[in-house]
């Protein structure tokens, strides 16, 4: 680690002045943010051990409840965000409706609401595999001093202010973009400070990896099976892998870093598609554009579909711009 390495709460200051209007609740919002990933990382990362020590009593080491792990981080991120009083709304995926802040001063005058996928993959946790928490951030768009409406949150992603996530991987990573391109900083687990370890992060030009649940083929489009085809067929042209951990967030990182498309289209099974719009699929969709890839629910940018709910699915090819464009020639080939 060069001991010159920003920390991520050095640049967040450095980059402050990219905001034509920042009053530096932005900021304190995603420092609100990077204090609760350090407490859910803390938990996460010792959740097997938890749950061995949870099987001599009804109780684990902290003397808690067990509660489930996506539970458990959906409170932190809300308390994080509640307590210091830096937003006006917040939406998870863990909460059916989203949450006014109600607070000691008017925080129906805060600026910025969130939305949090807080652990998405919770069910790899069992197995020791990546999982993350992925965030989506807006300026409210309903009048300011009164509380917060449904409409602040069913905004297009092209309207972001910005997004990001964490991959509590073998080590522990915080990505965001604020519109001015994607930075990755890594926890220095024994300073609990994150690092930037990955300025300026873009996918390279050509991508070679496909991640996609294949045991879902006799239910995909058409277009899915040909474009799976397409990958596997012999040409010298057809460099493809296949790598599909079943964690959203470690795919688009590791695709992001060495090339590669993420599919999740919709099925006979899931009609549209697996992921949710607002706090998976937008943040990524975000992050991926700001690398230089595109993100698409096969047809038509994912950033400029209008929502109409909360935890409403969509059809995902999110990854290099070739790779998603040729996957889309092949729905439109087969539509
Ligand atoms: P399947 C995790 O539940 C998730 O939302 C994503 O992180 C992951 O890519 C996908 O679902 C896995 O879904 O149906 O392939 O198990």
């Amino acid at each position: 680690m060069d001991k010159n390495q920003l920390t991520l709460g050095e640049f967040i200051i450095e980059n402050q002045k990219d905001f034509k209007y920042s009053s530096g609740e932005l900021s304190k919002l995603i420092n609100s943010i990077r204090l609760a990933a350090k407490i859910v990382n803390h938990q996460v990362n010792k959740a097997g051990l938890v749950d061995i020590l949870g099987d001599i009593g009804e109780t684990n080491i902290q003397g808690e409840d067990q509660q489930k792990l996506d539970l458990y981080a959906n409170d932190v991120f809300k308390s994080a965000l509640i307590n210091r009083e830096i937003v006006c709304g917040i939406a998870s995926e863990e909460e059916e409706d989203f949450i006014t802040i109600e607070g000691r001063q008017n925080t129906h005058e805060n600026k910025y609401v969130v939305l949090i996928d807080p652990l998405d993959g919770s069910s790899n946790i069992d197995v020791n595999v990546s999982v993350g928490t992925i965030f989506s951030i807006y300026r409210r768009i309903t009048p300011s001093g009164k509380p917060v409406q449904k409409e602040d949150f069913l905004q297009q992603g092209k309207e972001q202010v910005a997004a990001g996530y964490i991959i509590y991987g073998t080590s522990t990573m915080f990505v965001y973009t604020t519109g001015h391109g994607v930075n990755g900083f890594t926890l220095n687990p024994a300073l609990g400070t994150f690092y930037l370890s990955h300025p300026a992060m873009r996918f390279p030009k050509k991508g070679t990896i496909l991640s996609i649940n294949e045991g879902n083929y006799t239910r995909f489009p058409q277009g899915v099976k040909e474009y799976i085809k397409f990958c596997q067929a012999e040409e010298e042209d057809r460099p493809y892998t296949f790598r599909y951990i079943g964690s959203l967030v470690s795919d688009f990182h590791r695709n992001m870093i060495k090339g590669g498309i993420y599919l999740y289209p919709s099925s006979s099974k899931a009609p549209h598609g697996k992921l949710r719009l607002l706090y998976e699929s937008n943040p990524m969709a975000f992050i991926a554009e700001q690398a230089g890839g595109s993100a698409t629910d096969g047809y038509n940018r994912i950033m400029e579909i209008e929502p109409k709910k909360l935890h409403e699915r969509v059809s995902f090819f999110c990854g290099n711009t070739e790779m998603v464009e040729k996957a889309e020639e092949f729905m439109r080939g087969f539509q």
